[in-house]
Formats: structure tokens, C-alpha cells, sequence
């Protein structure tokens, strides 16, 4: 047994957001020892030196007598249940706060200006990057990050002078927040995802509901009843793709003088046409409904906000055209990392597309049901080509409604894809599941599709 002893704060997890966690203890002085449940956690030796004396353990957290410990601090890739901390639950810290908490509950205590956060199973990205760029277009000094790019407490470090924090949250940094205090949060969707950690659908979605507490003014969708608030807040806002009701963000028919046409509403004022919103598809839509009512609440003007949904072209890996050679469109969609963003994707592309869509799909399926792609896929598909480690529960999922090709990995099954794409076909690799058991990330799984689909453009192969 290693002692951890008594006042110090121990960090478990030596990721991304441990070495923020790390950094953070460093400036405030306290005094820290850190856990990895690996072997040999990347980055293990640069930490070493970025932080002589610091003790670090490698190995089950079992190992470890906490008893004396004066906080417990896991990053989010570790579930708060496992052997070794499950026996902390309802352990309480000096502040009276629980004593295994997570990086946010640390950056709540150091915040002193406003925070915009956003969670939801799909788009998370996408409004916390419209809603950055919008706090910028109306002047804001904004600071932007958490589960997208820059941790949220390097984020206090680097941009000591934001008088705006907009964070992406995931569902493991807000099951370990005891208490956000936003000024306006989202959820802005539920779809199976992480059920390998939440158990099921109710688990992950009372994770993400942490979102709204201590929350002055929410943002739900008004079609999803599963993003409500459990408890009342003192403000609501809600958006639909449907015609809004009184005070809802929302769709509606709006004739400026050029003939009747969808348009973004709040209430019944028209804001913009919908079709002036760069960002392709009905799904975005609503994701600019949502920062629009992110932002109002805020305080940016109405024309700062659509003036950034004008232009903003979309993160990569997003639903983005890499190159159309002869006549087939390549899309990279490696961030549909679940069945809903998934059919997203697909419902986004598939009108156009009847019978003439080739889905790249498979990784790590994280438990969920993957039947839901069944219907669109029958309808819209010509082949699905399955690789990883679910392919035989996704084949299992749709058998019977496409023809099905099974594959070793994404590069055999993007040979496949150029062997039999013709003319007017789209591929999309939009996997449903994790890279995880064959890429670092989402991120290199799109560069590689990104990589070849060059490489095929200019060798001119279909
Ligand atoms: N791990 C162990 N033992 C440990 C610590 C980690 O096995 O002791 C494993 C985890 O199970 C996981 C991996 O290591 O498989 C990484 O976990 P981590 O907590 O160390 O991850 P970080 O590198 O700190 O990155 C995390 C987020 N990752 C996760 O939540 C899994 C990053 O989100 C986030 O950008 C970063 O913090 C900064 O805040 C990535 C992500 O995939 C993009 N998020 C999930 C999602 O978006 O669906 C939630
Ligand atoms: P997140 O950060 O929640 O993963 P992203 O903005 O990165 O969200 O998008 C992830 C995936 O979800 C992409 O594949 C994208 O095409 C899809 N997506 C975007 N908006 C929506 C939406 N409103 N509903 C479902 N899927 C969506």
C-alpha cells in the first residue's frame, strides 16, 4: 500500500486534463502526488521533468491508502466508480465539497467572471465554437476551451484576462462538478453514447443534467423533453426546428418581400434565413438556434451573432468535404463517434443522395444499440463497409437492409469505397463508434481518410 500523505491532494489520471490538473495545484502551491492506472502513461517521462518531486504511481488506484488525503481530483477518462475510489463516495472535503471531485470543480473555485457552458451527446463543438466566435464579433474578451482543445484551467492561466469562459462539457467532467454555476447552460441533445460508462440511457443523461446546477438561465431543445432541467431554473430558454411558440428559438415561413421562406425566429420576430446559415443541414440549424439564445442572453447583438453563423464554415472532421474526384463527393464526418451524430450525418445527406451513399462505419461501440441506422441506411445507402472492433454488431444491426461489406480497417475499406463509387455517389465515413482500438483519436482517424482521400485525388481515382 502507498500512502498518500496526509493534506495532499492527489490527481488521478495523467492526461490531457491531468497535467492541467497538475499545473493548476502548482499555482496555487498546493502540494500534490499523482496516479495513473497505466503502466506507462504517454508523456510520463516529460512530466517527470516538468515536475521533479512530484510523486507519481503508476498502477491499480487500489494501491493506494487515501485515507488522509485532502482532496481527490480524477480526470474525466476515470470513472469515479472504480475499485479504489467507489469507497470515497459521500467522503466530504475541508470545504464541505465531496472529496473525489473533478477538474471543474476546481475551476469553479478560481473563476470570478461569467461562464457560458454547453453539453449534449452531439454538437458540442460546433455551439461552443459559433458561440466563442459570437462573444468575439460583439466584442468580448472570451476565452474558449474544456472538453475542446485548451482544458478549462489552462484556460484561467492563459487568458487571465477573459471576462467570458464558453466551455464544451462532456458528461465525465460534469458527473465530478458539485456545482457549476452557470450563467446560461446547454443541453442541447440525448442519444445513446458512453454507455460502457454510464450503464444506460438514464445515467448518462443524469450526468449531463449537472450542466444546470446553480445554473441562472438554461437553453434546452424543445423536442427533446430528456434535456429539461430536473429542477426549475430562474430563467428558460428552449429551441425547436419547428415553428416557435411564444419566446421559443426556432423556424419558421418569413416573407421579406422575396417570397415566403424558412427562417431562423425568435418568437415572431424573423432573424435570418435559414438558408443564410453556412453551416449545412437542419441539425445545424438548431445548433445555431442554440447559440443564438446563448448569446442573447448574453448580451451580443442579434447581427454580431448572425453575422458569425453567415460565415462560419464548420470544425473539420464535421461533416466536411475533403474533395469530390470524378463526380464522388468524399466526406469526413470522423467526429460521428455515436449513433445519433451518425444520423445526423446521414439524414443531412441522404435526400440528395437516394441509393447513392457509401457509409464507412465501425470502431468501439461503447455498448449502444446501433438498430436506429437500420431505416435510414436501407433507404438511403448503396453499401456500408464495416471495420473495428463493433463491425459484427453493427453488420448484426444491418442485415438485411443494405448490402454490408466487412473489412480489416479504414484503409482497406476506403479501397473498397473506391473501387465501387461511381459518379454521383457520396462517401462517408461517419464510424458510430470511437476510434479508440485503432487511432489515437477522432482527429487521426480523419486524417487518415483526409490522407488518402488526396492521395486518391491525385492519382484521379474515383
Ligand atoms: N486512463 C486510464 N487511467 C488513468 C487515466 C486515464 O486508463 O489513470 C485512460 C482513460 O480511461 C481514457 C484515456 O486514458 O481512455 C484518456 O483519459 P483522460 O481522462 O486522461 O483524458 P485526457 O487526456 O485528460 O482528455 C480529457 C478528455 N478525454 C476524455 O474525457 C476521455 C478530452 O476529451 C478533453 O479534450 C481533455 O480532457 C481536456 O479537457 C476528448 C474526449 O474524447 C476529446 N471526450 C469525450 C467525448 O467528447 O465524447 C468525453
Ligand atoms: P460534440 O462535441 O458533441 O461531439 P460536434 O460539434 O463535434 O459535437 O459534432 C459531433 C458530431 O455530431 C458530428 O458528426 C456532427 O456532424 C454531428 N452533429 C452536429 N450537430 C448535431 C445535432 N444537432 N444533432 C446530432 N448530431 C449532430
Amino acid at each position: 500500500m502507498v500512502k498518500v500523505p496526509k493534506g495532499m491532494t492527489l490527481v488521478v489520471g495523467l492526461g490531457v486534463s491531468g497535467r492541467a490538473i497538475c499545473r493548476h495545484l502548482q499555482r496555487l502551491g498546493r502540494p500534490f502526488m499523482v496516479v495513473d492506472t497505466r503502466a506507462e502513461p504517454p508523456g510520463l517521462e516529460a512530466f517527470r521533468d516538468a515536475h521533479p518531486g512530484v510523486a507519481v504511481h503508476c498502477g491499480p488506484l487500489t494501491d493506494l491508502d487515501m485515507g488522509a488525503t485532502r482532496e481527490v481530483v480524477v480526470s474525466p477518462g476515470v470513472d469515479p466508480r472504480s475499485p479504489g475510489l467507489a469507497d470515497l463516495a459521500g467522503h466530504r472535503g475541508p470545504q464541505g465539497e465531496p472529496l473525489v471531485v473533478g477538474e471543474m470543480a476546481l475551476f469553479v473555485r478560481a473563476c470570478r467572471v461569467p461562464i457560458a457552458a454547453i453539453t449534449g451527446a452531439n454538437a458540442k463543438s460546433t455551439v461552443t465554437t459559433l458561440l466563442g466566435e459570437m462573444a468575439v464579433e460583439a466584442g468580448r474578451r472570451v476565452a474558449v476551451g474544456g472538453n475542446l482543445g485548451t482544458p478549462a484551467l489552462d484556460l484561467l492561466a492563459e487568458r487571465p484576462d477573459a471576462e467570458l469562459y464558453v466551455l464544451e462539457l462532456s458528461s465525465f467532467q460534469l458527473e465530478t462538478t458539485p456545482c457549476l454555476g452557470a450563467d446560461t447552460a446547454a443541453f442541447l441533445n440525448l442519444s445513446e453514447d458512453h454507455l460502457d460508462r454510464h450503464g444506460d440511457l438514464a445515467g448518462y443523461r443524469a450526468a449531463k443534467l449537472g450542466i444546470f446546477r446553480g445554473a441562472r438561465h438554461g437553453v434546452v431543445n424543445a423536442e427533446e423533453p430528456d434535456t429539461w432541467p430536473a429542477v426549475p431554473l430562474p430563467a428558460l430558454d428552449r429551441f425547436t426546428t419547428r415553428p416557435p411558440e411564444a419566446g421559443e428559438w426556432g423556424i419558421g415561413e418569413h416573407d421579406d418581400g422575396t417570397g415566403p421562406r424558412p427562417w431562423l425566429m425568435h418568437g415572431d420576430a424573423p432573424l435570418m434565413p435559414a438558408e443564410a446559415v453556412r453551416l449545412p443541414g437542419r441539425h445545424n440549424q438548431a445548433n445555431a438556434l442554440a447559440a443564438l439564445a446563448m448569446g442573447h442572453r448574453l448580451g451580443f447583438p442579434l447581427a454580431a451573432m448572425c453575422r458569425v453563423l453567415e460565415r462560419f464554415p464548420g470544425l473539420p472532421h464535421r461533416g466536411e468535404l475533403v474533395a469530390e474526384i470524378g463526380g464522388v463527393r468524399w466526406i469526413n464526418d470522423s467526429k460521428g463517434t455515436n449513433v445519433g451524430a451518425t444520423l445526423a450525418a446521414i439524414a443531412g445527406l441522404g435526400p440528395t443522395l437516394a441509393g447513392r451513399l457509401i457509409l464507412l462505419a465501425g470502431g468501439v461501440g461503447k455498448g449502444a444499440d446501433f438498430t436506429p441506422l437500420a431505416a435510414p441506411l436501407a433507404r438511403y445507402g448503396r453499401e456500408a463497409i464495416l471495420f473495428g472492433r463493433d463491425a459484427d454488431k453493427l453488420e448484426a444491426a444491418l442485415a438485411g437492409g443494405l448490402p454490408l461489406q466487412r473489412v480489416e480497417d479504414l484503409g482497406a475499406a476506403m479501397e473498397r469505397a473506391a473501387e465501387i463509387a461511381e459518379p454521383g455517389d457520396c462517401v462517408l465515413l461517419s464510424p458510430a463508434c470511437a476510434s479508440l482500438d485503432q487511432f489515437r483519436d477522432y482527429q487521426a482517424r480523419g486524417e487518415a481518410f483526409r490522407g488518402t482521400v488526396q492521395r486518391l485525388a491525385g492519382e484521379g481515382t474515383p
